[in-house]
């Protein structure tokens, strides 16, 4: 039985979803154009006030917003209430540049929780469940926010934060833990390490797990579900928009509702701007619709996606986006040719290997060189170098016909390749170093 958290606005009808974004949104312009210079000055550029928003039909006039902009507007440059209102801030790792830093004021925290609440509920969860939370906690909001929406479920909350593997588990194990959240890349060093020591999907007490902040494969869902004998939904967030729950997976697990009632996503085409019809992959944009401290209207994410209208099985009417492909600034452009690490991942993973992988792309003589560095698994490994070749090869192929170009493949020992506990850095691109 599908379990909702409110489930008046997740099965809300159409038109009733569209009558509440189209008011919220008029009010949201208003509010940014009454209490952010800069959106007002960035409005006036493109020759629009508030009057032109009626409705959500005109969301099309107004002018985007992109990180270059959260960049030159920090720190306190798009902040829509005084710092007396605002009860916190989260931020981003910052690994390119300056760190985005997100205000929150109490109502924006409740609206939040709420979303990972629904999440949550979406994934089985009820008061009677113990929830592990193993997403950072402090800056990143993957830990506070469902930290947050566990406690609106009721669930039992185990704080655990990421690292500290054996203890994790012995959370896990001992508390029965019956929901985890962590990235997907920490879930798989998790069921690794309880395989190690001897737990099998049947001993371990999950139920389900509620996995984002990073790009991740179907066939990395299936593996995850298998080692820990669980279900495993996608959640999406970020920190600019609120954190994690702008959207998330329901029983279907084909694609994740957006909360239309607190956030308008589009597609867009990234080098026009122009915005398109459902179905079609571009660069997913999204609208606040009632945050208080730091709305944004049209944020560029750079995530690169497509929107769903149909019917979901779950009831559930807000649209659905799927599983984000990467990034724009993700994507590698390999001797002219565009190629996304998801699709790495994919041809490992179905020929038998664990996302334990390092892409590595040099210029070698003005030529761009693709490396892909990949584990065996303890069950297939040997020193038999013929027999490394031949897997080798066999692997060069799959990627060749996956990605169009040439990919160089080395594989390595059980456990040479570092692992995450939080994002996984997949990429090591030397040409920008
Ligand atoms: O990663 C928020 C979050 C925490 C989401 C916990 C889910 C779970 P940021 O650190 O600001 O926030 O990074 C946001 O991560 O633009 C995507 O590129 C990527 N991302 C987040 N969720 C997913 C997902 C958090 N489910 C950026 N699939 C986003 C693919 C994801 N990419």
């Amino acid at each position: 039985m599908e379990r909702y958290y409110q489930e008046e606005i997740e099965c809300a009808p159409r038109e009733v979803i569209k009558a509440i974004q189209d008011e919220r949104l008029v009010k949201q312009v208003q509010h940014v154009w009454d209490n952010v210079p800069y959106y007002r000055k960035k409005m006036e550029e493109k020759g629009v006030t508030p009057a032109d928003i009626k409705s959500s039909d005109d969301l099309y006039k107004l002018p985007f917003i992109s990180k270059a902009d959260l960049r030159e507007a920090y720190p306190y440059g798009l902040v829509g209430v005084p710092l007396e209102d605002c009860v916190r801030i989260q931020s981003t790792s910052g690994t390119t540049g300056k760190r985005v830093v997100a205000f929150y004021t109490q109502h924006d925290i409740d609206l939040w929780e709420e979303c990972c609440a629904r999440a949550i509920t979406a994934a089985g969860g009820t008061k009677e469940d113990v929830c592990q939370v193993s997403y950072g906690y402090g800056l990143f909001t993957g830990g506070p926010g469902l930290n947050g929406g566990s406690h609106k479920v009721g669930c039992l909350t185990i704080p655990t934060s990421s690292g500290n593997t054996d203890r994790q588990i012995m959370f896990i194990m001992d508390l029965q833990a019956t929901i985890l959240c962590c990235t997907p890349s920490y879930a798989a060093y998790l069921g690794e390490r309880m395989k190690e020591l001897g737990y099998g999907p049947d001993d371990i007490p999950l139920k389900a797990g509620i996995f984002g902040a990073e790009a991740w494969s179907e066939e990395m869902r299936h593996d995850i579900e298998k080692t820990l004998g669980i279900k495993a939904y996608d959640i999406y967030g970020l920190t600019e928009l609120s954190g994690p729950g702008v959207s998330f997976e329901c029983s279907a697990q084909a694609g994740m509702h957006v909360n239309e009632d607190h956030f308008i996503a589009e597609i867009i085409d990234p080098d026009t701007g122009e915005v398109l019809p459902d179905g079609e992959q571009g660069e997913l944009v999204f609208t606040s619709l009632d945050k208080e401290a730091f709305p944004l209207l049209r944020y560029r994410t750079r995530d690169i996606c497509r929107l769903t209208r149909e019917k979901c099985s779950c009831g559930r009417t807000h649209v659905r986006m799927e599983k984000p492909k990467g990034r724009t600034d993700d994507m590698l452009i390999i001797r002219g040719v565009n190629v996304f690490p998801s699709q790495i991942e994919t041809v490992l993973l179905n020929n038998g290997y664990a996302a334990n992988y390092q892409i590595i792309v040099d210029r070698v003589n003005n030529t761009d060189t693709l490396d892909v560095q990949v584990e065996m698994t303890p069950e297939m490994f040997t020193d038999n170098i013929g027999e490394i070749s031949a897997r080798q090869a066999q692997l060069a192929a799959g990627l060749q016909s996956m990605l169009g170009i040439k990919a160089k493949v080395t594989l390595v020992a059980p456990k040479a390749i570092a692992r995450s506990e939080g994002k996984a850095v997949r990429v090591i691109d030397k040409r920008k170093i």
